[in-house]
């Protein structure tokens, strides 16, 4: 059997070129671990959380596994600093950023030997985190759930490609092998995948939640957030639907912020309908079975397998 390795693969010390997107409260130690045993990189999310809970988190990860590990550090928190000491402190082997600029924190992290791989979402970025010497980025679409930028994936990974000379993951809208494939095509040499990790079975959100996604179809997401300057992707809910209303009703910004506050956590610990916000990429009507983490990866890159192998560039 042909196995699909590239240059991220002997970077990293992993064996399938496949990360887990850090969802926020969702990414935990435990699916983190579950995807780096299966050979992936699995990444903690620090989103808007303490650093102590991170460092918990990290804790957790350690005793399910030996292999590399990842923290997201979502730049909006008020907590970012904190949790970049508790993640040098903890050394991990990688971070990934999102939902911002990192350039303060870049030499620091470097120099304590973590891998650095930002989100980027325009080529501006891309340009800019390459001269800062990060390790490879993340070229992430709007298709993503959560957070989003402007450009879709398609667009975005060829232009981020050709502005770097670093390794270029592509997330967004990616669930299956025929999108790893397409990824690859695009000049990515690895991908991220987050709604598709919602179904694993190490993944501890609320029954409701995952049901919500195992049963999505093709236009159950919507976009909201926008005029406070943060768009973020999610399942149509009856939360989402409110808060698009109160958004474009001309609610003040300071009331739309508090109707969003604890939302996210609320929906992954409660799987509360009408105040929970349940983020979700826009591939979620293709993810319909819970598995184990480790299938997952292994079943996604299997089915890229016979398409990449006409594009021996990538295959080792
Ligand atoms: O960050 C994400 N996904 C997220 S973060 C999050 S929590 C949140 N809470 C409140 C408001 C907004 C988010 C939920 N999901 N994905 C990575 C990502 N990063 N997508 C897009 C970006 C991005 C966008 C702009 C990265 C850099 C960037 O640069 C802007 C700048 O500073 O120029």
């Amino acid at each position: 059997m042909h196995m699909i390795k590239s240059a991220i693969c002997d970077m990293l010390g992993i064996e399938y070129p496949v990360f887990q997107g850090g969802m926020a409260w969702i990414a935990d130690g435990k699916l983190a671990a579950a995807v780096s045993n299966g050979g992936g990189l699995g990444i903690i999310a620090a989103g808007n959380a303490p650093a102590e809970y991170v460092k918990q988190q990290i804790q957790i990860a350690r005793t399910l596994t030996d292999k590399p590990i990842g923290v997201n550090i979502m730049l909006l928190s008020p907590f970012a600093d904190d949790v970049s000491k508790i993640v040098m402190e903890e050394e991990v082997e990688v971070i990934t950023t999102g939902a911002g600029n990192p350039s303060k924190y870049i030499k620091e992290w470097l120099f304590e030997g973590i891998k650095v791989i930002p989100v980027v979402a325009s080529v501006s970025m891309a340009k800019l985190m390459t001269r800062l010497g990060a390790s490879a980025l993340i070229a992430e679409g709007g298709e993503s759930g959560g957070h989003v930028g402007e450009l879709t994936t398609m667009v975005l990974v060829p232009q981020i490609c050709d502005a770097t000379t670093l390794p270029v993951i592509a997330a967004g809208g990616i669930a299956d092998g025929r999108g790893v494939a397409a990824a690859f095509m695009l000049g990515a040499c690895a991908v991220q995948m987050g709604t598709r990790f919602l179904s694993a079975e190490e993944c501890s959100i609320h029954p409701v939640y995952k049901k919500k996604i195992l049963k999505a179809t093709d236009l159950c997401t919507m976009v909201t957030g926008k005029r406070l300057g943060h768009p973020v992707r999610s399942l149509r809910t009856q939360f989402a639907r409110d808060y698009a209303k109160a958004e474009y009703g001309g609610m003040p910004d300071e009331e739309l912020e508090a109707l969003a506050a604890g939302s996210l956590r609320l929906a992954v610990q409660t799987g509360d309908n009408e105040k929970g916000c349940f983020l979700s990429g826009q591939i979620a009507a293709m993810v319909n079975k819970e598995q184990p983490a480790a299938e997952i990866i292994k079943e996604v890159m299997e089915e890229a397998e016979p398409f990449l192998l006409r594009a021996p560039q990538w295959v080792k």
